[in-house]
């Protein structure tokens, strides 16, 4: 927040942000707007804030509606903030510290550790003002896919995390655990750690299913005339009669099968051993790693006893996802909150993401860039962003 509307205000914007619940952010929105100074300079702060303070007030009304009808919303529906990070784990290894593992980043539900959790717990892991959500899901039973355990509800919410973490408990045995999350998880449609297929399809008015191999990789394949007809049957399966399906890359039968199954999803999925203070539990991680790093490249531990987590596990979650953080300034104010993009993105993509209309009448962007030899660039839409990056955009 700009130091030119004073320490209170700012103070209380802080209090604002750090706010767990509606009523006290409302609280510290309505005590910050009442001490920013009104004037040409914040005018658009005040604006800003004020859409937030309506946008907060009806969000209210409506919690307040909902519980006078009774109508009490499922555990399961999760307001999604910031990076959404999901904990799971097999329902046969309990306790393997999912809950304990929330605790230690959130200090979120210290009272439930060591006990079974049947409905999500949730809590707010801030690092360098980027904030992941953590989501603490009940161990996934066998038979989710079908409802077993309010699987189905636990299943759809994965579907829709940024990343999944597979809570290992170090000191029993790892395969099991793996072995039996991976047939839930698979089983259900969610593909862990793999890009989509390089195929895509163009549904046509006629001339039937027309297959061309685009790059030297997908062309480089033995056999091409047999495998164009085992596409063409498959599309035929998934009920398309006309189209034109494009491959990319090398493929096989198992990934046409899937770029056709519109419930496919694919997430990446990192493993973090757990209970790295019980004994022969370093032999199990340094084993673990050698083991499933071509499947799982990203493996962290930690000890919730031992209060042992990496302080950075934010920045590697962030680069693991391929994601950069960029700060958006207007008339010299950085804003607070950084903008999450792909880490391959140019000023272009940041007009976009902040609204159209920035694109559309885009001028010039001015870059600021900590470390850089020109520290302060005017810059054009192609100019490639990178993490931590300060971008003021100016329209015509
Ligand atoms: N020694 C040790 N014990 C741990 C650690 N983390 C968790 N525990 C213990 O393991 C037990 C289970 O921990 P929870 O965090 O409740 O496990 P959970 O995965 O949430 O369990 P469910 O909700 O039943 O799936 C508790 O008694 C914890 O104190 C750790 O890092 N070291
Ligand atoms: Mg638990």
């Amino acid at each position: 927040m700009s130091s030119n509307i004073g320490p209170e205000a700012s103070a209380a914007y802080d209090r604002y942000l750090d706010a767990k619940d509606l009523d006290k952010k409302i609280k510290c929105l309505e005590e910050f707007l009442s001490l920013v100074p009104k004037h040409k300079a914040t005018e658009k702060l005040v604006a800003l804030n004020k859409t937030r303070l309506a946008k907060l007030k009806r969000e209210q009304e409506e919690n307040k509606e909902r519980a006078k009808s009774g109508k009490k919303t499922s555990p399961f529906s999760i307001k999604r903030e910031g990076i959404q990070i999901v904990l799971v784990s097999d329902y046969h290894t309990p306790g393997v510290g999912k809950t304990s593992l929330l605790n230690l980043l959130t200090g979120a539900a210290k009272n439930k550790i060591g006990k079974f959790t049947s409905v999500p717990e949730i809590g707010v892991y801030k690092e360098q003002k980027i904030k992941f959500q953590i989501v603490d899901m009940p161990s996934i039973m066998v038979g989710a896919s079908n409802g077993v355990g309010n699987g189905k509800e636990i299943l759809s919410q994965i579907r829709s995390c940024d990343l999944i973490v597979i809570c290992v408990d170090l000191s029993r045995n790892v395969d099991d655990q793996i072995f039996l999350i991976e047939k839930e998880l698979n089983g259900s449609n969610i593909r862990l750690n793999k890009p989509p297929p390089p195929i895509l399809i163009e549904k046509t008015g006629s001339n039937k299913i027309q297959v061309f191999y685009l790059t030297e990789e997908a062309k480089n394949i033995t056999e091409l005339s047999e495998l164009t007809e085992k596409i063409k049957e498959i599309v035929d399966a998934a009920g398309i009669r006309n189209g034109i399906v494009k491959l990319y890359g090398r493929v096989t039968l198992d990934q046409i099968v899937d770029a056709f199954n519109p419930s496919i999803v694919y997430k990446k999925v990192l493993i973090m051993a757990t209970k790295g203070d019980l004994p022969y539990t370093q032999e199990s991680f340094e084993d673990l790693k050698e083991r499933y790093s071509d499947k799982y490249p990203l493996i962290l531990g930690c000890s919730a006893k031992k209060v042992e987590i990496s302080p950075e596990i934010g920045k590697i979650v962030l680069d693991f996802l391929k994601k950069i953080k960029v700060f958006t300034s207007h008339k010299g104010v950085i804003a607070e909150k950084p903008l999450i993009l792909d880490s391959n993105v140019s000023v272009r993509d940041v007009a976009i993401k902040i609204h159209r209309s920035f694109y559309e009448k885009f001028d010039h962007a001015i870059v600021i860039r900590e470390g850089a030899r020109q520290y302060r660039k005017k810059v054009g839409l192609d100019f490639e962003i990178q993490d931590n990056d300060i971008v003021e955009l100016f329209t015509i």
